[in-house]
Order: structure tokens, then C-alpha cells, then sequence
């Protein structure tokens, strides 16, 4: 019999930061929401969950560095939606955002989801944040419990 590992969804007790960029803060309020809504159904206290904002994607892995440093948080929830337009900024923002994120978290051993969006033009962004393609602050909420589960058993 293969022995499996894999992590679950009844977190039981955690603290949780969310930290959340205000660039395109319609399309992240959406993300956000879903989060907070996903994290209360799995029966996460509201007491227990942070929210910081940012002033844009590339600020999110300092701030989560910031956080990961305090070691007071569980796992970090990063949000925010970076929309291509017609210059190159989408690429140095999307990937150091990226980037920076997964260093954080494997540098602190940390559960970091990536929930931001990048999409190439509003209507995706508006899509994937709480209409016809979903919600990427759900998806996030729900990875972050996941692996903070995981993490536990390793
Ligand atoms: N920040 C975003 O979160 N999304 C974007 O689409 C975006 N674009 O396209 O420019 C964006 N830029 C701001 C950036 O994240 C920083 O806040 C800014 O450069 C100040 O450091």
C-alpha cells in the first residue's frame, strides 16, 4: 500500500494574513471577499485572519516578507490583479510579484498563495474574480488551508 500525504480543508486553529493591493481595487475587492467568505466556511474565526493592503502587486512580498519575519501568521494570502496594457510594466510587475512570493514563502517554510491575477484585459480580471470564471481569492483561501494541513503531517 502507497503511503499518501496530502493536507485537508478543517484547518482547526490558525492565524492567517491576507494582505490585499489596492491597484485595480475593484477586481481585488471581488478576490478578497471570496477569500474571507471561504476562510469563514471552513470555519476559520474572523478574529484569526489580518487583512494589510498594499499599493500594488509589487509591494506584496515585502509586506509578506514583513510578516513571515514576525512568525505570527500560519500561512499568507496574497491578492491582487495585474492587467496587461500597452507597455512591458505587466511583465516586470506580474513576475517579480511572482517571484518575490515564492521566495518568501520558501524561504520562511511559509504556506504563501499566489492569487493574483493576470490577465490580459479587464473583462478576464473581471471574470475571474467573482463571475463567470470563478473566484482566483477563493482558489487562494482554499490552496492556503490545504498546504498549511500539509505542512502540519511533513
Ligand atoms: N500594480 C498592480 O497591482 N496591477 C497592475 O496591473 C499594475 N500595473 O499594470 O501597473 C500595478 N502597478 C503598480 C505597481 O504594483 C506598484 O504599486 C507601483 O509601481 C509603485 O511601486
Amino acid at each position: 500500500m502507497i503511503k499518501t500525504v496530502e493536507g485537508h480543508f478543517s484547518i482547526g486553529s490558525a492565524k492567517l494574513a491576507l494582505i490585499a493591493s489596492r491597484f485595480n481595487w475593484t477586481i481585488v475587492d471581488g478576490l478578497v471577499n471570496g477569500a474571507i467568505d471561504t476562510l469563514r466556511r471552513h470555519g476559520l474565526p474572523e478574529a484569526n485572519v489580518t487583512v494589510i493592503k498594499v499599493p500594488g502587486a509589487i509591494e506584496l512580498p515585502l509586506a509578506a516578507k514583513k510578516i513571515a519575519e514576525r512568525g505570527e501568521a500560519d500561512g499568507i494570502i496574497a491578492l491582487g490583479a495585474v492587467i496587461k496594457g500597452a507597455t512591458s510594466h505587466f511583465d516586470y510587475v506580474a513576475g517579480e510579484c511572482a517571484a518575490g512570493l515564492a521566495r518568501v514563502s520558501y524561504e520562511f517554510t511559509l504556506p504563501v498563495s499566489f492569487g493574483v491575477l493576470t490577465t490580459e484585459n479587464i473583462e478576464q480580471a473581471i471574470e475571474r474574480s467573482g463571475t463567470k470564471a470563478g473566484n482566483k481569492g477563493v482558489d487562494a483561501a482554499i490552496s492556503v488551508l490545504e498546504m498549511i494541513t500539509l505542512l502540519r503531517k511533513l
